[in-house]
């Protein structure tokens, strides 16, 4: 069974997916041709020089020979440039526009004539060192930037049937399985960054091609096993030094998730983008292939990220220092990473988890990631972006603590390496392909977002709501043929204990399999259903080997993590409790951003700071009643800058 047609009729998303069409595509398409002036944000003390401009768009103009100059920016400069393609080609689903598809279909002409008869395109490579290309793939990024070209190929094409942006990534994925692979004469390697073995996959369902699902398994299985091919391919570099112009880097890491087979590893490790690509391609293969081993590695790494090292908000990655998972637990707010790609990719993953065996622990991932950790990556006028999302800042510390450098407490314009805005307006884009789950006799109903879909079996449902600002959700389901697939509905962990089903005005008792609700025996005609959820505010606490958040709360309503803004509360946020036994009003922000939201108030304390002696014995300190205001996580940093704090004290 199959979802054909999706159109998104929530005002929350289609906010966000006319921002990404209207304002962050053009945006994005001028930054990357250098029409936009762009204040660059240096990421941290340690990043390299300051980039002054983005170039990508020229880079693969003068490796087409179409101008001249030389490559300028990050070395997967080009990527930016195929995460705006594929944008394009979801943006053009839900908003068609010519001039677009027009702009779009010239970048592909220019992309077909930059590649190389065969197949190869990476413009870093192709103009500077165009002699040593895939003898340095820890660092080099040829993979990942071809990853993403046929992502973005594979989506526009599905869009448009260009038929050039299809052969393009064909003739990338034929490149690489020339040069990779178990045979004597090939490469016996795998990516630094993977991203190419996900995007093998969905190459491979499109063409029904095994032998791009083969090469991503390959690909998988290699890693970290020996003789390690990075140390190989560094003893190569040394004769070959012009190969060498990206520095070296220690090629048996956990940073590069290749310290040992993936199928050993016990916990996630290292670089949390790459972890969770691969983990994403990973899903994808073992789901192609039937690999029930895969599966279980998977799962377990699965479990270990959301049970052990994921923050509330969706984020991973607990440490700047390589962008990186650390430890079980070690979930710091004010240091962290939460780089808004790694949120992206947990959505990819919990995906693809999703499609080998439907079970809401996976769509509640989605929606904690969609509704907090990836969009707050973006501001409310779409163009400006976090690459790293704190749970807690104080703008002092940001400015004068090294160690805080990269905790910004406003959004940039761009970034030098700028990963991040393309990969959340994709997601955003294409946020219609995370609403349903099919199998051969179910349609899994993921995400409240409104909708009205239609399935290939004459099946349609409608679904309407306010949420997330509402828990009532009305699910009307037409059904035109015989043998009628179930319709499963997940119930979200957050209301599991205290929610209402009516089908068709009745009051029905549920009982759920892996957090979703069957309506089976679905009959012909139309069949109304409305699911009522739990909407109360909620005071989460995380587990107590979570140190950073020992004695603390968050604040959480519905799908949404909710903070604290100096801008409504005043300084020294870190003062602030809940109460005991807290009552929490909600009612509508009254700012004029451009999304109304719930605020949440309730009544607080915080700590008296007369005290003027930095240590002070056996004293009682003294508190004074505080309003506490908190709004949505996704909403911070839109107004006057100031402390932010997530988790908050409990009294
Ligand atoms: O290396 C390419 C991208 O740059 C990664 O995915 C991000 O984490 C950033 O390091
Ligand atoms: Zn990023």
């Amino acid at each position: 069974m199959k979802q054909l047609s999706t159109k998104i009729t929530d005002t929350f998303w289609n906010n966000y997916r006319q921002l990404v069409k209207d304002q962050l595509i053009p945006y994005q398409w001028a930054v990357l041709n250098d029409e936009e002036q762009v204040n660059i944000q240096r990421e941290n003390e340690n990043s390299l020089d300051v980039a002054k401009k983005s170039h990508a768009v020229q880079n693969l103009k003068i490796a087409a020979g179409l101008a001249d100059g030389s490559f300028y920016g990050f070395w997967f400069q080009d990527s930016d440039v195929y995460k705006w393609l594929e944008t394009v080609a979801y943006a053009l689903r839900y908003a068609p526009d010519q001039a677009l598809k027009q702009q779009a279909d010239q970048i592909i002409n220019i992309i077909a004539t930059a590649q190389e008869p065969d197949g190869y395109l990476d413009s870093y490579y192709q103009l500077n060192a165009p002699n040593d290309k895939f003898r340095h793939v820890a660092i080099s990024h040829e993979l990942y930037c071809m990853g993403h070209y046929i992502e973005a190929g594979v989506a526009y094409y599905q869009t448009t049937k260009n038929q050039i942006a299809l052969d393009i990534a064909i003739k990338m994925a034929d490149c690489i399985d020339n040069h990779f692979g178990p045979e004597q004469n090939k490469l016996h390697g795998y990516p630094g960054h993977p991203e190419i073995e996900l995007a093998l996959t969905k190459l491979a369902a499109l063409l029904d091609e095994p032998r791009y699902t083969n090469l991503s398994k390959y690909m998988i299985d290699q890693r970290g096993t020996h003789p390690n091919f990075f140390t190989q391919q560094n003893l190569a570099l040394k004769q070959h030094p012009t190969a060498d112009k990206l520095g070296h880097m220690e090629p048996e890491t956990a940073y590069l998730q290749n310290d040992m087979p993936i199928r050993h590893m016990a916990a996630a490790e290292g670089h949390a983008v790459r972890m969770v690509y691969l983990l994403t391609g990973m899903a994808h293969v073992a789901r192609q292939n039937h690999d029930q081993a895969l599966i279980k590695s998977c799962q377990h790494l699965w479990q270990n990220i959301i049970n052990k090292q994921m923050y509330v908000t969706g984020g991973i990655g607990s440490t700047v220092a390589g962008e990186a998972f650390t430890f079980d637990y070690d979930l710091p707010n004010d240091t962290m990473y939460c780089e808004t790609c790694a949120s992206c990719a947990m959505t990819f993953f919990a995906k693809q988890m999703q499609e080998l065996e439907p079970n809401s622990d996976f769509t509640d991932i989605i929606e904690r990631e969609l509704f907090n950790g990836t969009i707050s990556g973006m501001s409310l006028d779409g163009k400006h972006f976090f690459y790293v999302n704190p749970l807690e800042v104080n703008p002092e510390a940001s400015a004068k603590d090294p160690t805080k450098s990269h905790v910004k407490v406003q959004r940039a314009d761009w970034f030098g390496c700028a990963c991040c805005p393309p990969n959340l307006a994709r997601l955003v884009a294409s946020v219609d392909q995370y609403l349903y789950t099919t199998t051969n006799n179910t349609i899994f109903c993921d995400q409240f977002i409104s909708n009205t879909t239609n399935f290939d079996n004459g099946v349609k449902i409608k679904q309407t709501s306010q949420h997330p600002w509402s828990g009532k959700i009305n699910f009307t389901i037409t059904a035109t043929q015989d043998n009628n697939p179930d319709i499963a509905i997940r119930i979200p962990c957050w209301s599991i204990d205290d929610y209402q089903i009516k089908v068709n005005q009745q009051l029905i008792t549920p009982t759920l399999k892996n957090g979703y609700w069957y309506l089976t025996d679905l009959p012909n005609g139309t069949t109304n259903v409305v699911l009522t959820l739990n909407m109360s505010v909620r005071q989460t606490q995380a587990n107590p080997l979570v140190t950073a958040d020992v004695g603390k709360v968050a604040i959480e309503r519905g799908p949404l993590v909710y903070c604290l803004e100096e801008v409504d509360n005043g300084p020294h946020l870190a003062q602030f409790s809940v109460t005991n036994q807290p009552t929490f009003a909600t009612e509508l922000d009254d700012t004029d951003l451009p999304i109304k939201f719930i605020k949440i108030t309730t009544h607080g304390e915080k700590l008296n700071s007369t005290i003027t002696d930095l240590y002070s014995a056996n004293q009682q300190l003294a508190t004074q009643d505080q309003t506490l205001t908190f709004i949505p996580y996704f909403a911070w940093a839109n107004r006057t800058p100031g402390e932010m704090q997530v988790w908050i004290n409990r009294a």
